[in-house]
């Protein structure tokens, strides 16, 4: 899974990037066309609860992938706007950032600059389907239904860009649909989270410029979260003692990288179970509505093909009943079989024979 980060010249995406993954900006090659790419751990308070009551020896979160990529300021060439378009069109998902920090900025800027990279991305969708369109006639001359099937959705996808309104995003597809947008890399279809980078005084997002990102976000029915990528920036490179200090003193209790981090999952559709054992606890991630098997194969395809059933509990029954015993008591320890679709938040142990 990996998710882009867009946005303007200069509205943060670095300084998000560096919060995100730990790493430290001046490590960086700046101003540069190369994306960076890095690793994010998820803060997960599901972790603790868990290694509150069992205890081990690791605590391992998941992670998502995320690419830095370059801002294309106004005047670049075609190539560098190319390469931008090539980026974007590979990633899974895509958190756009805006500048809601800047003295200048206002909802009317705000407004204006989600619109010109919005233009840029549908026109660049535009493109693709335009010229794919015409790569279709040929083959369903000869007869082609593959090539047919793929004409009547790009049609499809051509009514709201032509309007010059973003495509409907992928969950409102079906699958063979989505498939066919994925390969196409349209860029305006994939799930997009809106971060409204805010200064340090904004906390909150309660300034004009941060409620217009969230009113856009909710005009595509996106989700939006306000964070102050600088100052999160600062804080991934304390240590743990020191930025507990910090946020201390900013009147904070936790760092925004961890709702930052579960809104990316949301948007991606991915849900969590734990596996924990006196060697490590650890986080999976999952799409929603994945089942017991193919949760298991995300551990090791040995577990996938010879899964058998899994044991199963909710963080929040651990945390009421405090150990397996417990919760087995109080029938809340369930035996899943092959069909069983995992929730959100279960500590499954799978049994398996290979
Ligand atoms: N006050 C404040 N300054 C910020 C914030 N986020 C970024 N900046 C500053 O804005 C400038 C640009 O930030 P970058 O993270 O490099 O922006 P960028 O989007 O990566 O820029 P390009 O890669 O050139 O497109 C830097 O000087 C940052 O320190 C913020 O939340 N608050
Ligand atoms: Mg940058």
């Amino acid at each position: 899974m990996e998710c882009g980060i867009i946005g303007l010249p200069g509205c943060g995406k670095t300084a998000l990037f560096c919060a995100l993954t730990g790493t430290v900006a001046s490590a960086l090659p700046g101003g540069g066309v190369k994306p960076h790419i890095g690793v994010a751990q998820i803060p997960d308070p599901r972790l603790d609860i868990i290694a509150k009551y069992i205890s081990t020896r690791k605590i391992v979160p998941a992670t998502i992938q995320f690419v830095d990529l370059p801002g294309v300021p106004a005047d670049a060439g075609a190539a560098r706007a190319n390469a931008f378009l090539s980026h974007a069109r590979q990633v899974e998902a895509i958190c756009h950032v805006v500048d809601c920090f800047s003295e200048a900025t206002s909802a009317a800027t705000v407004d204006k600059d989600i619109d010109s990279l919005q233009v840029e991305l549908i026109l660049a969708d535009l493109q693709v389907a335009e010229s794919s369109l015409h790569k279709t006639e040929r083959p369903i001359r000869a007869g082609d239904k593959v090539a047919k099937a793929r004409a009547a959705l790009l049609l499809k996808v051509l009514e709201p860009l032509n309007d010059g309104r973003p495509i409907p995003p992928l969950a409102q597809w079906s699958t063979p649909e989505q498939k066919m947008l994925k390969s196409y890399g349209m860029i305006t279809a994939k799930p997009i989270l809106y971060v409204a980078n805010v200064a340090e005084n904004d906390l909150d997002g309660s300034s004009e410029a941060a409620k217009a990102v969230v009113r856009h976000a909710q005009s595509r029915g996106a989700a939006a979260v306000v964070i102050c990528a600088a100052l999160e920036a600062e804080l991934a490179e304390l240590d743990e003692a020191d930025r507990a200090e910090m946020l201390g003193s900013l009147g904070l209790t936790e760092s925004a990288i961890g709702p930052l981090a579960r809104a990316v999952n949301e948007v991606l559709g991915l849900a969590s179970f734990y596996t924990a054992s006196d060697k490590e606890i650890r986080a999976w991630t999952i799409p929603a509505g994945a089942t017991a098997p193919e949760a298991a194969g995300v551990i090791h395809s040995d577990l996938q093909r010879g899964f058998i059933r899994a044991e199963c509990f909710a963080v929040d029954d651990l945390e009421r009943h405090h150990d397996e015993k417990a919760i087995r008591a109080a029938g809340k320890l369930r035996s899943e079989g092959k069909h069983y679709q995992v929730q959100d938040g279960e500590v499954i142990h799978f049994l398996f024979n290979v």
